[in-house]
């Protein structure tokens, strides 16, 4: 076992050729969850997995799983993945790096004919991402019972087309049930997406949990009426009073700081005319923080100051909790096997919470889980610009293959 390495050559010539299914002009990829692109990117995955001897299965969620054997079939496997859909304008490293270093791993058992005491599982979750389909990490949320069968398959896009029927479309409406089986251990790994490893000049986050995140879908409605004959103390101006909301969820994210996060990502204004006095706004609010206490407070924040802005301006206001997970913490042991598997090649490492929703916060739910971070380059992700180094994937990589083995081998 200790001088397993993986060959990060070929891990970036995966990453490579992934990145070529959706590509941007700016270098990222644009491959929503289960477009056609999203198709012929688990298409090519699963011809990889078949080529390096796995058993492939689909469940009825679209969950991928490549299964390799061990010697003793009967335990549970011991699982990575991570997701393969991305953001409009995303990059080349967000979930594709999780699938394509599961995969290196088996590609490395294969080489030295490494055979491990439990089977291996890579996985591909469906719909992680949450851009086409909200809320994010349907796929894993399914199969963690987070979410029912029906709910996950009736979520649906702007265009009212489901999840279900898009997965039906693509040919990816697995027969197998989703979940309700053992997982050893669930280990993923992923671009930190954030800058503190490259400040810190890490290689590895020794990830020890993720924030909670808190959704809202917030709906403002006042009076459509003509910009020029309306006098401006008339009106019932829906913009202007989601505007002083928008400002007010930044204001809250400011006010806890160092750790809180809120963003409003998504906006739709109507009849969204030059000349009409905007009857109705729809925007969408995204609050994280470590601390579920904080968290709560910030919600009491939002709600009060949404519901003044409202009244002061004679708006109507409707406000819907959305989405919302408690802060996760990874198992010990899993930390420890991310912080052995570190230590075996002495990477520079830290701990670190993680900022971004994984699918491994909900497989924590019913499997020990851990998570390896690498740096991204400035920080940046969901964007096309996403970069990382390939001697960081790949050191990644040997981190995840360390870890997994100290569960799947029992040693
Ligand atoms: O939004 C997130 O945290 C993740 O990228 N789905
Ligand atoms: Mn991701
Ligand atoms: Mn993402």
């Amino acid at each position: 076992m200790e001088n397993l390495k993986i060959n990060g050559d070929r891990l970036w010539a995966s990453l490579m050729e992934l990145a070529r299914i959706g590509a941007t002009p700016k270098g990222g990829v644009c491959r929503l969850a289960l477009s056609d692109l999203d198709r012929q990117a688990r298409d090519l995955f699963v011809g990889w997995c078949k080529e390096a001897g796995c058993a492939v299965s689909v469940d009825r969620m679209g969950n991928i799983f490549a299964r390799l054997a061990g010697r003793n079939n009967a335990l549970p496997p011991v699982m990575t993945g991570s997701h393969i859909d991305s953001q409009p304008t995303g990059g080349r490293f967000d979930g594709a790096y999780g699938v394509l270093a599961g995969l290196e791993v088996v590609r490395t058992l294969n080489d030295f004919a490494y055979e491990t005491e439990a089977p291996i599982e890579v996985a591909v979750w469906t719909n992680e991402e949450g851009s086409r389909f909200p809320p994010p990490m349907i796929g894993s949320g399914v199969f963690a019972g987070v979410f029912a069968l029906d709910d996950g398959l009736g979520r649906a896009d702007l265009d009212g087309k489901t999840i279900g029927g898009e997965l039906k479309r693509i040919g990816y409406d697995g027969p197998q049930a989703v979940g309700g089986r053992p997982v050893g251990a669930y280990f993923e790994a992923h671009i930190e997406q954030g800058p503190i490893l490259e400040a810190e000049e890490k290689t590895i986050g020794v990830v020890t949990g993720a924030q909670g995140q808190r959704w809202y879908e917030v709906t403002v409605t006042g009076q459509e009426a003509h910009a020029g004959p309306t006098p401006m103390r008339r009106r019932k101006d829906a913009l202007v009073g989601a505007a002083r909301m928008i400002e007010t969820v930044n204001r809250i994210g400011l006010a806890h700081q160092p750790y809180a996060c809120a963003t409003v990502g998504f906006a739709q204004v109507s009849p969204n005319s030059r000349n009409v006095i905007p009857g109705k706004v729809f925007f969408t609010v995204d609050f994280r923080h470590p601390q579920d206490d904080v968290l709560t407070a910030m919600d009491k924040e939002l709600r009060d100051a949404c519901a003044r802005v409202a009244e002061g301006a004679g708006l109507a206001l409707d406000m819907k909790e959305f989405w919302y997970y408690p802060p996760t913490p990874f198992d010990g042991d899993c930390v420890a096997a991310v912080r052995d598997g570190t230590g075996r090649f002495g990477y520079a490492a830290m701990d670190i919470v993680s900022g971004a929703g994984h699918d491994a916060v909900y497989m924590a739910r019913v499997a020990p889980t851990g998570m390896v971070f690498v740096p991204c380059k400035d920080g940046i992700s969901h964007n096309e610009i996403e970069d990382a180094k390939p001697e960081d994937l790949a050191a990644g990589c040997n981190v995840l293959l360390h870890a997994m083995l100290r569960r799947a081998h029992g040693s």
